[in-house]
């Protein structure tokens, strides 16, 4: 594959889960769905530089931000919409909404609400991997936040100890809600790694190949290797902790600074220099706009379920 046809890919996939969440915004906003959601906006080259040497038989664990995740990783659409809208087509029937959303169909082991949840979901994963041995691995994705979680700590000497397949991944944004990171923990993502003899890798997340060439080399390395490795990218939080949080904690010109570090509009600019015309990436735009609007209407179109129901799967029968 041509290296524009990969970063047309990249572009196409990172637009797709921006426009997922800028729709999610406005649904949540109109009141659509219930609940709490959490955008990563300004974060999705990650999940799709990592997601791209990922099999189906790979598995993830994500976090409370965790729809780009899940979108890289082969989620249907209109499975998210209907799941956030708590419809029965969501991937749990409508009833986990966005902080419980899974598909073990496609290797998604399901998103947390608890910070750290994530880890000892992939370090098992890894170990079933370990013993299963088909060379496939786990990833833990993870916030900077979880650093100051003694979960994490457990799971990456669990990991080392016992020579599992796994990536923990952090997304550093440098929040951990309201709060910068630097005012909820003291300690170092690397000489955390080093102490526990697993090999440390970082880049920047606003240019998604750099995220991507990393990601590949991780990635075989764990494959031929089953040792965890650790890859600290770090991105910037474009929206609120949560949608509907105003961030009137955050100095405007830091935000705007952080606004401005979008790996979207940074790879858009490559393409165009490179000599693509803008009028195919408007209609990739309007492919992606089509593609969203059906996975809601489907979504819609979806029954929510029934309080009894809801009494029926708390037992077995
Ligand atoms: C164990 C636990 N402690 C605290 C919380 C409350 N909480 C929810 S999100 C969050 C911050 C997480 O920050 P980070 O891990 O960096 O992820 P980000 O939101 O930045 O993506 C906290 C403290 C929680 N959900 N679980
Ligand atoms: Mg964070």
């Amino acid at each position: 594959m041509s290296e524009i046809t990969e970063l047309l890919q990249m572009y196409r996939a990172m637009c797709r889960i921006r426009k997922v969440e800028e729709r999610l915004s406005a649904l949540h906003k109109a009141g659509d769905i219930p609940g709490f959601i959490h955008s990563s906006m300004g974060q999705e080259s990650v999940a799709v530089g990592i997601s791209r040497y990922l099999t189906v038989r790979d598995t993830i664990a994500v976090t409370h931000r965790g729809h780009a995740q899940s979108i890289a990783k082969g989620l249907a659409l209109s499975a998210l919409f209907a799941e956030l809208m708590g419809r029965e087509a969501g991937t749990c029937r409508g009833l986990g909404g966005s902080m419980h959303i899974a598909d073990s169909s496609i290797g998604l082991l399901g998103a947390n609400g608890i910070v750290g949840g994530s880890l000892p979901i992939a370090a098992g994963s890894a170990l079933a991997h370990k013993l299963d041995g088909a060379g496939n691995l786990a990833v833990a994705y993870f916030g900077d936040g979880a650093l100051a979680e003694g979960i994490f700590h457990e799971c990456i000497n669990l990991c080392a100890l016992w020579s599992l397949p796994c990536l923990f991944l952090c997304e550093n944004n440098g929040w951990s809600e309201f709060s910068p990171s630097d005012e909820q923990f003291s300690g170092d993502l690397k000489k955390f790694a080093a102490a526990f003899n697993v090999a440390y890798h970082f880049t920047e997340g606003l240019d998604v190949s750099a995220v991507t060439q990393m990601a590949e080399h991780i990635i075989d390395a764990i494959r031929t290797t089953s040792k965890p490795q650790v890859f600290e990218v770090s991105v910037e939080r474009f929206h609120g902790h949560y949608e509907g949080d105003a961030q009137a904690y955050r100095d405007p010109v830091e935000l705007a600074a952080a606004r401005a570090r979008d790996p979207i509009a940074h790879l858009r600019e490559h393409l165009l220099a490179f000599g693509i015309a803008a009028s195919i990436l408007a209609q990739i735009d309007v492919e992606l706009t089509v593609e969203i609007e059906i996975a809601v209407n489907v979504a819609r179109a979806s029954p929510v379920l029934s309080t009894n129901d809801a009494f029926a799967m708390v037992y077995a029968s």
